[in-house]
C-alpha cells in the first residue's frame, strides 16, 4: 500500500531511450514535468524533479553498432549532443538527471536484485514469445495486430507498427503472478494510484485478465546490467529502467547521505509516464516494489499522445518533430504554453502549426503581452513610469481582486489533479478579466477628462486613473507569479518591468497563495516598458 507520503514532492519523467535524439513526444513530458514542480516550488514545497535517460537493450545496442560505435560510445554522444541541451532548450529546471549506465545506478541495481533472488522472488526458467524491440517488451498474441503490404502475413506491435521477432529463452524469471491480488487491492484501496479514470481502467482489466512471472533477463547479448549471480545474463532493460527512480535518490546505498536523500524523498508522489509505458508503471513497478518490501509511489499519472495525422508522432515513423523547430521561431514560453493549455492532460491531442500560431497571436501576442505593454505605456504616459497612489477601490476593482483570487484557488486545485490545462484556463480567466476591466474603464477616457479639468498640468495623482493602472498593475503581478511556472521567461521580463523585484522580492519565492491579494506593489514603484514579452508573428506558419 502507499505509505505516509516523504516530505518531498517527489515528481519523475520517464528515462528516455538513447537510441534517438528528443522530439516533441519527449519534450512534452517534460514540459509538465517542469510546470507542475515549478508549481510547487512556487508552494515554498521541499521538490525533487527527476529525468534522464535509459542507455541499455537491444535497441541502444542496435543503433549504436548502425552508426559503428559501442553503445558506451553512443549513450555518451546523445545525451552530450542531445538529452542533457534540450533540457535548457525548454527551460526545464530539473534537479538531477540519471544514466542507467552510471555506476551509482548500475551497482545499486545489483544490490535490489540481489535481494529478491535472496528473498526467492526470482527463479530460473525459459520462455517463448513474440518480442517487440522497439517497445523493449515481450507481447502477448492478443496485443497483435496482422500486418498489410510489405509486412503481410507478418504479426506487428500496434505501437511501432513494426514485425515483432519470436524469442527462445532460458532466463530468470520474476514471481509477478504472485502479486495478481495485490495490485487490485491498491489499486481499490487507492484510486489515486493511476490516474486519469481511463488509465486506471485499463490497467484494472488488465491486472483481472491475469498476470504471468516476467522474464527478467536476456543471454543472446550482453548490452544491459550483469546478474550479479549469473553473469552469463544481463538484466531485461525495463527492470533496469524502472529502477532509475529509486536509486537516483539513494535506493541501497551504503553513503549516510544518500540514505537520508532516500528517506527525505521515497517514495515519489508523481511518475508522469505517456500511456505507452503505463503497464510498466502501474503494474510491474508496483509489484518490484511490493517484492522487495519498499513503499510504493503515490501516483502513476499517463498523460495521452501527440499525433501527427491521427497517429502517435514518432521518430521510427519519421513523423518526429524535435522541439527547436518550434522553439527558433516560436520561443520555449510559447513552447510550454501551447502544449500545456491546447491539450487536455491526460488525453491525445493532434498538433498542428496553424492552431500553434493561431493560439500564440490570440492568447500570448494580443491577450496577454499586449496588456502588460499597454499598461506599463499608461504608467510611463501618465505618471512617468511611477506607479502612483491608488484611491479606493470601487466595485470594478474589488470584483477584479475576485477573479485573480478565483483563479489561484482553481488554479491551485487544477495543479494538484494534474490537469496542467485547467490550470492554465484558471489563470487566463485573470488575463480575459483584466482585458476586460481596462475596456470598461477606459483609463485613456479617464486621463483625457483628467487633462481638461486640470489644463494647468496639475496633478491627477488622486484620480480614477491612478487606481485603474494601479489596479491592473497588480492583476499583472498576480499573473507574473501564476505564469512563472509556465512561461518562466515572459514572467521574469513581466516581473522586471512592473520592477516588483525591489519591494516584494525574487519571482522564484513569490508564494502562490498570496498572488492575488492586491495593494502588493507600493506607490513608487518604478515601472519601465520593456520590450514585447510576445511579439506578434506576422508570418508565424513554419514547416
Ligand atoms: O519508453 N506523445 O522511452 P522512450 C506524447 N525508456 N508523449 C510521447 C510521445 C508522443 N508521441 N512519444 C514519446 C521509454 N513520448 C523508456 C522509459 S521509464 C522507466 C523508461 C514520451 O524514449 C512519453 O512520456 O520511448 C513516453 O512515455 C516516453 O516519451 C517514451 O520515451
Amino acid at each position: 500500500m502507499p505509505d505516509a507520503a516523504s516530505e518531498t514532492f517527489y515528481l519523475t519523467t520517464p528515462i528516455y531511450y538513447v537510441n534517438d535524439a528528443p522530439h516533441i513526444g519527449h519534450a512534452y513530458t517534460t514540459v509538465a514535468a517542469d510546470v507542475v514542480t515549478r508549481w510547487h516550488r512556487q508552494r515554498q514545497e521541499p521538490v525533487w524533479f527527476l529525468t534522464g535517460t535509459d542507455e541499455h537493450g537491444q535497441k541502444v545496442m542496435r543503433t549504436a553498432e548502425a552508426n559503428g560505435v559501442t553503445p558506451q560510445e553512443w549513450a555518451d554522444r546523445l545525451v552530450e549532443s542531445s538529452w542533457k541541451p534540450v533540457l535548457h532548450t525548454l527551460d526545464a529546471l530539473n534537479d538531477d538527471f540519471i544514466r542507467t549506465t552510471q555506476p551509482r545506478h548500475t551497482e545499486r541495481v545489483q544490490a535490489f536484485i540481489q535481494d529478491l533472488y535472496n528473498k526467492g522472488e526470482i527463479y530460473a526458467g525459459s520462455y517463448e514469445g513474440p518480442y517487440c524491440v522497439g517497445c523493449e517488451e515481450y507481447k502477448l498474441p492478443g496485443d497483435l495486430v496482422d500486418g498489410t503490404g510489405e509486412y503481410e502475413g507478418q504479426k506487428l506491435c500496434p505501437i511501432h507498427g513494426k514485425p515483432v521477432e519470436m524469442l527462445s529463452e532460458q532466463n530468470y524469471f520474476f514471481k509477478m503472478s504472485a502479486y495478481q491480488d495485490r495490485l487490485l487491492a491498491l489499486y481499490e484501496a487507492h484510486p489515486e494510484f493511476v490516474q486519469p479514470a481511463s488509465a486506471r481502467n485499463e490497467v484494472l482489466a488488465f491486472v483481472k485478465g491475469g498476470l504471468q512471472d516476467l522474464s527478467i533477463s536476456r543471454n543472446t547479448f550482453d548490452w544491459g546490467i550483469p546478474i550479479p549471480w549469473d553473469t552469463t545474463h544481463v538484466l531485461y532493460v525495463w527492470f533496469d529502467a524502472l529502477l532509475n527512480y529509486a536509486t537516483a535518490v539513494g535506493l541501497d546505498s551504503d553513503d549516510p547521505e544518500q540514505q537520508a536523500k532516500f528517506a527525505a524523498t521515497w517514495p515519489a508522489s508523481v511518475h508522469l509516464v505517456g500511456k505507452d509505458i503505463l503497464r510498466f508503471h502501474a503494474v510491474i513497478w508496483p509489484a518490484m516494489l511490493m517484492a522487495a518490501g519498499l513503499p510504493l509511489p503515490t501516483t502513476v499519472f499517463a498523460h495521452g499522445w501527440l499525433l501527427v495525422g491521427g497517429e502517435k508522432m514518432s521518430k521510427s515513423k519519421l513523423t518526429g518533430i524535435a522541439p527547436s523547430q518550434i522553439i527558433d521561431h516560436f520561443g520555449s514560453d510559447a513552447f510550454r504554453y501551447y502544449f500545456m493549455r491546447a491539450i487536455a492532460f491526460g488525453q491525445d491531442g493532434s498538433f498542428s502549426w496553424e492552431d500553434l500560431s493561431a493560439r500564440y497571436n490570440a492568447e500570448l501576442a494580443n491577450g496577454f503581452g499586449n496588456l502588460a505593454s499597454r499598461v506599463a505605456a499608461m504608467v510611463g504616459k501618465y505618471y512617468g513610469g511611477v506607479l502612483p497612489q491608488a484611491g479606493p477601490a470601487g466595485p470594478a476593482e474589488q470584483a477584479l481582486e475576485q477573479v485573480a483570487a478565483q483563479a489561484v484557488a482553481a488554479a491551485e486545485k487544477a495543479i494538484d489533479a494534474l490537469a496542467i490545462h485547467e490550470a492554465i484556463n484558471a489563470v487566463w480567466t485573470l488575463v480575459d478579466a483584466t482585458n476586460l476591466y481596462l475596456t470598461e474603464q477606459e483609463p485613456w477616457k479617464v486621463a483625457k477628462a483628467d487633462e481638461e479639468k486640470l489644463p494647468d498640468g496639475g496633478s491627477a495623482q488622486e484620480g480614477r486613473l491612478a487606481t485603474i493602472l494601479v489596479t491592473a498593475a497588480e492583476a499583472l503581478r498576480s499573473l507574473a507569479v501564476l505564469l512563472h511556472p509556465i512561461t518562466p521567461k515572459a514572467a521574469q521580463a513581466l516581473w522586471e518591468s512592473l520592477g516588483a523585484a525591489a519591494p516584494l522580492g525574487a519571482l522564484a519565492v513569490q508564494p502562490v497563495d498570496g498572488a492575488a491579494r492586491f495593494g502588493a506593489l507600493p506607490a513608487g514603484t518604478t515601472v519601465t516598458k520593456g520590450a514585447s514579452l510576445f511579439p506578434r508573428l506576422e508570418d508565424p506558419v513554419v514547416e
